[in-house]
């Protein structure tokens, strides 16, 4: 597994010393040996996936077993034609179907944070790209000290079977874009398998709809002095059914998304909280 720590240059040093401080906290804590459920304690996670018209990517997403560290399943639906919904019910009867009432990738990712309920949350896609197998160590980067933790197809050790060249070029030049402009040394922008404390996202509300929504939540998140971690993820193309990202347009969009981030009086997205939380985490154990 390979972790790439991203940290903003240009962080205000009260920022940067919390950030500091929740580093020394976090590696005070032991590594704790158990399995993820258990080192987790009280804490519970909450998976979410938006889907359009996912109906064979679904059944094989959700067919696949959901770990037992993910206490709920959240599958958001944009008005999918196709037996998405059905097809959600059958695989995965523990799952929550909740159906989004804007429209937009990013409309639906707010539906599900709404509805969710765990400490944890975790953005999923729901065509198979992402692998399941990639959310555990993102939850356990989380345990370890970090606010935000993201996938990337960059680091080494990461790749992707999904990019086309134009994606390729295109999720390059706007991760280049991001970390001129916020100093931050994010690796892959793009890639939307995220998992963050959810009470650390406190107004999810103002951000955009589309596409533009998880690129928008790093940067909120970076300029917000949040400790954001990477690990080396393998993108898996989509399993059937058909892109809804629209390459030029979205890529517009999110370009859009990033630059206007740069405006100086942004409202706060995100604060940190891993600190409080993993006091928590260290009560449950100290007292196990
Ligand atoms: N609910 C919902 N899901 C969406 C929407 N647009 C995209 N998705 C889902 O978001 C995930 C990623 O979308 P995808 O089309 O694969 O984008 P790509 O990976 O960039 O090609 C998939 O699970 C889509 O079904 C939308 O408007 N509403
Ligand atoms: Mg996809």
């Amino acid at each position: 597994m390979s972790i790439g720590e991203v940290r903003p240059e240009d962080s205000n040093p009260e920022l940067l010393g919390r950030a500091r401080a929740r580093t020394r906290s976090a590696s005070r804590s032991p590594r704790a040996n158990g399995s993820l459920r258990e080192r987790l304690g009280t804490l519970t996670t909450s998976l979410i996936i938006p889907a359009r018209n996912e109906e064979m990517s679904l059944r094989q997403v959700l067919g696949d077993a959901i770990p037992d560290f993910i206490h709920e399943v959240i599958v958001v639906d944009g008005n999918s034609v196709d037996a998405t919904r059905d097809v959600v019910q059958e695989m995965c009867p523990r799952a929550r179907l909740i159906s989004q009432t804007g429209r937009g990738k990013g409309d639906a990712l707010k539906a599900g944070l709404r509805a969710a309920a765990g400490d944890i949350v975790v953005t999923m896609d729901g065509d198979g790209s992402h692998r399941v197998s990639d959310i555990h160590p993102l939850i356990d980067c989380l345990l370890e000290g970090y606010d935000f933790v993201k996938g990337s197809r960059s680091l080494p050790g990461a790749s992707s079977e999904d990019f086309t060249a134009v994606r390729a070029a295109g999720n390059w030049a706007l991760t280049q874009v991001a970390r001129t402009l916020y100093r931050a040394p994010i690796t892959d922008i793009t890639y939307g398998l995220h998992a963050y404390w959810r009470n650390a996202f406190v107004d999810a509300a103002q951000l955009v709809d589309g596409f533009g929504f998880e690129i928008q939540t790093v940067i909120k998140a970076t300029r917000g002095g949040l400790r954001i971690g990477e690990i080396a993820c393998l993108e898996r193309p989509r399993i059937g059914g058909a892109s809804k990202l629209r390459p030029v347009k979205d890529g517009w969009g999110i370009l859009k998304v990033i630059v206007g981030e740069a405006a100086p009086r942004r409202r706060v997205a995100f604060r940190p909280l891993s600190d409080l939380y993993l006091d928590g985490v260290t009560v449950v154990r100290g007292a196990a």
